[in-house]
């Protein structure tokens, strides 16, 4: 009774398993990540974009009705966007151009919200750099 006020909410709930999984995660790990098994077809996504570069499919665990991942299929030291150098303009323009082709080919025209979690501060949980391409409902703002 006492804690009853206190039950996380789902969203809540949700909320809390990604800063957990962020905060499990390693930052400074340069071995594979799941994302490897999705470009090389072992694990099934729901892709929705590919090319030779960049693949992006459905998030597994979407906080919008269209939440997609835009990645690098070479992450060539990109484990995050803080890792970014000069070598990597090329690969960081075809992301975001590929995160606007997708989010039109979604039929997001009133717009859209493009992310990129940082570190365990900025809840990064996967350490291969991807843009999360968010929309299909009102954002808020300032983000949690
Ligand atoms: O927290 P950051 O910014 O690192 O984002 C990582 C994202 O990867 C989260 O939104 C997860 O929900 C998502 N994710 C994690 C897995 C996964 C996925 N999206 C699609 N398919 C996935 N598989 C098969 N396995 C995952 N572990």
């Amino acid at each position: 009774v006492l804690t009853s006020h206190l039950r996380k909410s789902p969203q809540t709930a949700a909320m809390a398993s990604e800063k957990e999984a962020a905060l499990a995660a390693s930052p400074s790990d340069d071995s594979p990540t799941i994302f490897d098994k999705i470009i090389n077809k072992q694990i099934p996504a729901n892709i929705v974009y590919e090319d030779e570069h960049v693949l992006a499919f459905r998030d597994i665990s979407p906080q919008a009705p269209t939440h997609i991942l835009v990645i690098p299929k070479l992450r060539n030291g990109l484990t995050g966007i803080s890792k970014a150098e000069e070598k990597h303009f090329e690969i960081l323009g075809r992301l975001l151009y590929t995160a606007k082709i997708v989010a039109k080919q979604e039929g997001l025209d009133d717009g859209f919200r493009l992310v990129i979690n940082d570190g365990p501060s900025g809840c990064q949980s996967v350490y291969h750099l991807h843009i999360h391409l968010l929309g299909g409902r009102q954002m808020n703002w300032p983000p949690g």
